[in-house]
């Protein structure tokens, strides 16, 4: 099967075009990994080109030793992806030490994956070993109302949580653990990745300072829906900001008689 016929890209490539829409990608901003299924990998084996070139991760990962991965490439538009997914994406070999990386697919014009890969593969190997291998996904983009929130409201964690909580009631069932935030930080290096990965341990969400959001899912419907919402409540944020503020809200015995109806565990700490 050609490749870019298997529904693991079809469904990679829908969020990439659902979210230019949204607005989340200007230009080159933003970019997308999936760890692929060792099955999906076997369909596609004879269309892969096993390279002996590989390149530094630039971090260890050796839980990640031996995955494919389809990911964005660095200065590649989002854009551009649904019309010639073969020179914007690749897919990625990491070694069996997890240290290195090889294109044996997609960037055909040339290129190399997003230059937050660093980032990606620390959080991948992190949310591997957290869910069991459930999380394939992580996803970055820079949509408006959250870049918006953080030069405004201070860069907690507890405050962003329960701001986001509060804006829309179905937000503390979609993101129970809440969010986290990394205060300003320069994009694509080893620090980013250190600080979100700290975050990703706690939370599925990690809000980049004036620049975006970071976040880890099971599969595509799910981290698309996880970004669509904090971004979403963010917007509404926004908006009852612009308003002059909030003249009420949910109390906090309602997120306990939620948490109870909706059997979720809710992190007790941003309710006091
Ligand atoms: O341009 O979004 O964070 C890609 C990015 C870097
Ligand atoms: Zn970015």
């Amino acid at each position: 099967m050609r490749i870019t016929e298997m529904e693991f890209v079809e469904g990679f490539i829908r969020v990439t075009e659902d979210g230019f829409k949204k607005g989340w990608h200007e230009r080159n901003g933003g970019n997308f990994s999936y760890r692929i299924k060792p099955e999906d990998v076997t369909a596609i084996r004879s269309e892969l080109k096993p390279s002996s070139h590989f390149t530094p991760i630039g971090v260890s990962v050796p839980n990640l030793g031996g995955e494919y991965f389809l990911v964005t490439g660095s200065g590649k538009f989002m854009r551009n992806v649904s019309l010639c997914p073969e020179d914007n994406i690749a897919i990625v070999y990491i070694d069996e030490k997890g240290e290195n990386y090889s294109i044996v697919w997609g960037l055909e014009k040339g290129g190399t994956p997003t230059s937050e890969f660093p980032t990606h593969l620390m959080n991948h190997s992190i949310k591997k070993e957290l869910t069991k291998g459930k999380y394939r996904v992580i996803y970055h983009s820079h949509p408006v109302n959250i870049i918006a929130l953080t030069f405004v409201l201070p860069l907690e964690d507890k405050v962003f949580t329960r701001a986001l909580w509060e804006m829309m009631t179905e937000c503390p069932v979609i993101f129970p653990d809440g969010v986290g935030v990394v205060p300003w930080m320069v994009p694509g290096g080893r620090d980013i990745a250190i600080a979100t990965g700290k975050l990703m341990k706690k939370y599925d969400v990690a809000i980049w300072a004036h620049h975006g959001i970071f976040c880890a899912g099971e599969d595509f419907d799910n981290t698309f829906g996880l970004m669509d919402t904090v971004e979403k409540s963010a917007e509404i944020c926004v908006k009852v900001l612009a308003m002059g503020g909030k003249r009420q809200t949910i109390p906090v015995q309602g997120f306990r008689d939620l948490a109870k109806d909706f059997n979720i565990d809710l992190a007790e700490e941003f309710l006091d």
